[in-house]
């Protein structure tokens, strides 16, 4: 299967670092949802990253939805793999801590689109203001739960929540840390710097190189 879009989207490295987790194989096609609109299109006419194209052909968009399919792929294997706990009380736990995760990945693209995709005397303030407040009150929550009960930080036990913190504090921290500062937010800080040291994160880079398997 391929992997389509680059790895400066949050939402692609997302799902980068999920299939080498799940142990499961695959290509990296670095192509742009700008840049590269028209190559995209040939792919995905919709031009969302990431997209999967799997073995069959069948195309895939959304990290959530892509995960959601590498689960059960890696559930075929043996051992079986999973990024999610099966207890109800673990699983409850991660499904909050994604869903903060996942706020604060959308209201930090939302910041950067606002600046980088409109013309300076078109971006409107009163959004730009509430999207922000938004993403510090996901981080602000995120904090506390993480500060209750550290996440995993090692490949063979991080699960899909440290995933997916770990990839959406990056890109917060590369793109906008004027806006969310470091220093506020311990425990995400020190739970980043370890995660990007694991292997998967460093197949996968922040921005334009393409995923090479370790
Ligand atoms: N909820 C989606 C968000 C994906 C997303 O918005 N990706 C951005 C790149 S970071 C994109 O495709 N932007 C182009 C567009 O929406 O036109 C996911 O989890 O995959």
């Amino acid at each position: 299967m391929q992997l389509v879009g680059m790895l400066d989207s949050p939402y692609v490295r997302r799902v980068a670092i999920s299939l080498q987790l799940l142990g499961l194989r695959f290509e990296h096609q670095s192509l742009s949802v700008f840049s590269t609109f028209e190559q995209f299109r040939q792919i995905n006419p919709v031009v969302k990253a990431p997209s999967l194209v799997c073995d069959d052909g069948t195309v895939l968009m959304d990290s959530t939805l892509i995960i959601d399919y590498a689960e059960a792929l890696a559930a075929q294997q043996s051992p079986p793999r999973s990024l999610m706990p099966a207890a109800i009380a673990e699983r409850q736990q991660a499904l909050r801590v994604i869903g903060l995760a996942m706020a604060a990945c959308e209201k930090s693209v939302q910041i950067i689109y606002e600046s980088m995709l409109r013309p300076a005397e078109k971006l409107h303030q009163p959004w730009v203001s509430r999207v922000t407040g938004q993403l510090l009150a996901a981080y602000g929550a995120l904090e506390s739960e993480l500060q209750r009960k550290p996440l995993a930080a090692t490949s063979g036990t991080m699960g899909q929540d440290g995933v997916t913190v770990g990839i959406t504090w990056h890109f917060t921290q590369a793109m906008i840390p004027e806006v969310v500062n470091a220093a506020d937010y311990p425990a995400l800080r020190e739970f980043s710097a370890r995660a990007e040291q694991l292997p998967e994160f460093r197949a996968a880079p922040h921005g334009d190189e393409v995923y090479k398997s370790a």
